[in-house]
């Protein structure tokens, strides 16, 4: 039940230039961020709240708290490369594309949902996302598969960037998975989203480095980021350089995005391990706030407009909602179907 401590013992961040960043995105980009950010939050506020009305089963795992990194890392390198990450997935298939629509109906359960109803909240997919994976560590395999196809095929404009989190990073699959990136030159970005607990076991209690990239990395021959998770533009500082610097050396990099989820590890997890005063602290960086904060110092937005924005998102999702109650219950007959290869 101990906590680690946000403020002892740091390890080094990336730098950022913040003020180039925005001149550099402008106003139209950074609202695009800011809106998809936004986008993601009212969706799980409100499938949330469909869960507790007995309108979605299963498991639910919330990434609010943590919508900066994987905003900025899809932003700052593009949308053409693979994506992986664990169940914590709604935020990435959002930003990669799939709809509300198709999302919530997945979440009832029905047969227009992302994955025919079969998936559910872990098992988001698009294109270019292989998954939401519900085995830990699992996903990290994968993305190495992915980084080494983009290698043999000589995609030389494309990376595999895979998110865990902390508690992966105990697995063995993790630790063979950058054995085989490093030996082979794999074009891979691993990103250990450390929201500081694995379920209810604080970070510190089952990993026994420190700082999870600095000190991982070296023993695999890779290099190393450490990033404020709770900030946009330092992630986004940091996946542009690092998505640079990945194409130009064709070696893997590993980054560890400092960050904190602000609800329990899944919706059945009331976080009682957590003191109210470390969840009240670690809010007061709610990344959507600090984000729109800077929006509006720059003169981009009012708060205003952001209320406005709110408003349609959630008007967006209460329409999702009513899409996945009327759709269809996938049909039993269909059971099998993609099962099996044909
Ligand atoms: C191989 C495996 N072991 C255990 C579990 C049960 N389990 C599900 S989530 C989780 C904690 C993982 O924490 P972390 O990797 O830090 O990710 P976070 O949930 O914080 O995003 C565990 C132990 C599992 N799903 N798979």
């Amino acid at each position: 039940m101990s906590q680690k401590s946000s403020s002892v013992d740091q390890p080094n961040f990336f730098k950022d230039d913040k003020s180039d960043i925005i001149r550099r995105l402008g106003a139209e980009n950074l609202i695009k961020c800011l809106r998809q950010m936004m986008l993601i939050r009212n969706f799980e506020v409100r499938a949330e709240a469909a869960y507790q009305h007995g309108k979605i089963g299963g498991f639910f795992h919330a990434y609010i708290g943590q919508e900066a990194i994987q905003t900025a890392a899809v932003h700052a390198i593009g949308k053409n490369n693979w994506f992986s990450t664990s169940y914590r997935c709604h935020a990435l298939a959002l930003l990669l594309d799939a709809t509300p629509n198709e999302l919530m109906a997945e979440l009832y359960g029905r047969a227009t949902g992302n994955a025919k109803g079969r998936g559910g909240s872990m098992h988001f997919f698009t294109e270019r996302l292989l998954g939401g994976f519900g085995i830990v560590g699992g996903q990290v395999p994968i993305a190495t598969g992915a980084a080494f196809t983009i290698k043999y095929l000589n995609e030389k404009d494309k990376i595999s960037i895979c998110f865990l989190g902390d508690g992966a990073v105990a697995q063995g699959a993790f630790h063979e998975a950058l054995n085989l990136a490093s030996l082979w030159n794999l074009p891979c970005v691993y990103v250990i989203e450390n929201n500081l607990w694995g379920m209810g076991t604080a970070v510190e209690r089952a990993i026994s480095v420190k700082h999870l990239a600095e000190e991982i990395a070296p023993s695999f021959r890779m290099k190393s980021y450490t990033i404020d998770g709770m900030d946009f533009f330092n992630c986004y500082g940091a996946f542009e350089h690092i998505y640079k610097e990945v194409l130009t050396t064709n070696r893997p990099v590993l980054v560890e995005a400092v960050t904190e989820r602000f609800k329990g590890h899944s919706i059945s997890d009331p976080g009682l391990y957590r003191s109210k005063d470390a969840l009240k602290e670690c809010m007061q960086r709610d990344p959507i706030i600090l984000m729109q904060n800077t929006l509006i110092e720059a003169g981009m937005i009012t708060l205003e407009e952001v209320k406005e924005m709110d408003k349609e998102f959630r008007h967006n999702i209460m329409e999702a909602m009513d899409y996945a109650e009327q759709s269809p219950w996938p049909d039993p007959n269909t059971l099998e179907e993609d099962v099996f290869a044909p």
